[in-house]
């Protein structure tokens, strides 16, 4: 076993070496520019090593922020080649709201930012310095949040939803396998372009041509749409409400009502919104009969009962009451997620029993260390203590003997996607501290 002082020097060095100048790349080869949740998760490595850096990637996402409030899940890196779907395919100069100088990407990705701030702020030596910094985001977080109210609540009920996979951050999910058969495409729909992916990992770790041809497809609706949220949200055929990005989003203004109190702002209109979140997750999402949640399809008007790990987060914002949480606990160890003896690294992405499970392929069965800290600190929050420790020993195994991998085999702990990933070493970083 590697002592704790190896393991952080090690993850230090992964984000030194995905370090731009500007921002941290997810990952060296694969991902060489800005990615929006990916800077959340990487600024809580950084705050525990160089505030300044943690600083400067929010700071690099939010230059990039859209006149309507958007965070893109992209900020394109200007000198950076080798990524496929590029500047070019988004088009975003269509929208009157995308910035005129920064090239980005039109959609978004779950909303982690003000909870990173946060403890980014109660993490710092130097308060004062970090105060500053809070200021300046603060109006910044407020548009980003008011943004997804404002536009991605379709029913007015508190639920923000996603339009595309990517939006989920969990690209090829299974939970997405109904929506994209139902995504008929004519040989003119099928977008012709040359995926890079597949030439620097495994073709067998990563999403298929079938996805990529949907992912594509929605991409160009939103382009010739202008990215009119108005238009989109009547005809787009994925329309999610998604249990993740909504635990992210009541967690993120639980996290805002901190940051206004401290600046001295009035809290309670942001724990008003983070209470209705909570209401509206536990009334509409959560299934009383499989004591889980799930995400909603607003095309069919219906659940999707796919069992994910994150279908578990909503420990993570508080919003199960404790008898909610306890039979989600059971469910975690009856279902095969969640293993005390070793037999499977826990938690995988998605059902070892479930159908179209696989070890190997990205969001389909890997796990993954973002969900992991999720789930750490949810249970925790819980008391469930034991639990916790449990991934976090899990975590740091899977490192240590794999190195800092994009994600890993469940059952033998080998690591595939992308070597040296920043996620993966920015939040061993915080479990470590
Ligand atoms: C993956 O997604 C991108 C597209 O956004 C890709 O496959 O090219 C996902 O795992 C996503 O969650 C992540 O933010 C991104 C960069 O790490 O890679």
């Amino acid at each position: 076993m590697r002592t704790t002082t190896a393991l952080r020097e090690q993850a230090c060095q992964v984000l030194e070496a995905n370090w731009t100048g500007r921002f941290t790349k997810p990952a060296p080869r694969l991902y060489p520019h800005q990615w929006s949740w990916d800077a959340a998760f990487i600024a809580l490595g950084w705050m525990h090593e160089n505030q300044e850096r943690a600083q400067q990637e929010l700071r690099h996402l939010f230059r990039a922020q859209w006149k309507n409030g958007l965070v893109p899940h992209i900020v394109f890196h200007r000198r950076a080649r080798g990524y496929f779907p590029g500047p070019g395919v988004w088009e975003t100069h269509r929208s009157p709201d995308a910035p005129a100088r920064i090239a980005t990407s039109g959609i978004v990705q779950p909303p982690v930012h003000a909870t990173a701030a946060w403890a980014m702020y109660r993490q710092a030596r130097d308060r004062r310095a970090t105060r500053a910094f809070l200021e300046e985001l603060f109006p910044k977080l407020m548009a980003w949040h008011d943004y997804l109210f404002r536009e991605r609540d379709y029913h007015s009920e508190g639920l923000v939803y996603i339009r595309h996979p990517w939006e989920s951050g969990m690209d090829n999910a299974p939970l997405w396998d109904g929506i994209e058969q139902r995504m008929h495409l004519n040989p003119g729909d099928r977008p012709r372009y040359r995926r890079v992916d597949t030439t620097l990992v495994a073709e067998a770790d990563r999403p298929t041509g079938a996805e990529y041809d949907r992912y594509l497809y929605l991409v160009r609706l939103f382009a010739e749409a202008g990215y009119d949220e108005a238009r989109l949200r009547e005809s787009c055929p994925f329309l999610v409400e998604d249990v993740l990005f909504n635990t992210l989003i009541c967690q993120a203004e639980q996290d805002l009502a901190e940051i206004a109190a401290e600046l001295g702002d009035d809290p309670e209109p942001f724990r008003q919104r983070a209470r209705r979140v909570a209401e509206a997750v536990n009334r509409k999402l959560w299934d009383d009969r499989r004591a889980l949640y799930f995400d909603y399809d607003l095309v069919l008007d219906r659940p999707i009962w796919v069992r994910m790990a994150a279908c578990f987060t909503p420990l993570f914002a508080g919003i199960p009451d404790g008898l909610q949480a306890a039979r989600l606990v059971s469910h975690l160890e009856a279902s095969g997620f969640f293993n005390w003896d070793g037999s499977c690294y826990s938690v995988p992405s998605y059902d070892p029993n479930g159908l179209g499970f696989s070890p190997v392929q990205y969001w389909r069965g890997p796990v993954w260390i973002n969900i992991n800290w999720l789930l750490i600190e949810g249970l925790a929050r819980y008391g469930y203590t034991e639990h916790a420790a449990h991934l976090g020993r899990t975590v740091r195994l899977l490192v240590e003997r794999n190195g800092f991998y994009e994600y890993y085999h469940p059952y033998t702990g080998e690591g595939h996607g992308s070597e040296q990933f920043s996620w993966t070493a920015a939040l061993v970083l915080d479990l470590l501290a």
